[in-house]
């Protein structure tokens, strides 16, 4: 009995210390590097947060940014709200992108409900190439 409780609190303290040393975001799509025509679908993901609306703070929540070959914003500081700049705060994981040919940086901010970025570390950047 002891030695069963004892494993059971131990796959407990592994399954929660998993999201946070796991945390940040990634393209589902496009890849990196990927050649795309003029207009293109754009798939976010977080990993070790949850996606929740804009508008109300909660911990371990935020939305979706993507920011059109820019930078990852600075933890706290808002994400602007522009062409280069596009929320997410429905909540949204998904949406069309149309850009123009060449060469452009994509780069996805998640940042909590007031749309202040949780930072670097929580952006990831790829290059994608507009045909
Ligand atoms: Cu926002």
């Amino acid at each position: 009995m002891g030695i069963i409780r004892i494993s059971a609190v131990a796959a407990a303290a592994t399954l929660f210390s998993l999201p946070a040393s796991a945390a940040g975001v990634h393209f589902v799509s496009p890849a990196d590097g990927a050649r795309v025509p003029a207009q293109f679908q754009v798939v976010m993901a977080v990993d070790g947060m949850a996606v929740k609306p804009a508008g109300e703070l909660v911990d371990g929540t935020g939305h979706h940014h993507l920011i059109i070959d820019g930078e990852p914003i600075a933890e706290g500081a808002p994400v602007p709200a522009d062409e280069r700049h596009r929320h997410f705060g429905k909540g949204q994981t998904e949406t069309a992108l149309e850009l123009a040919p060449g060469r452009h940086t994509l780069t996805l901010q998640f940042a909590d409900g007031q749309h202040r970025s949780y930072g670097p570390a929580m952006s990831s950047t790829i290059t994608v190439v507009v045909e």
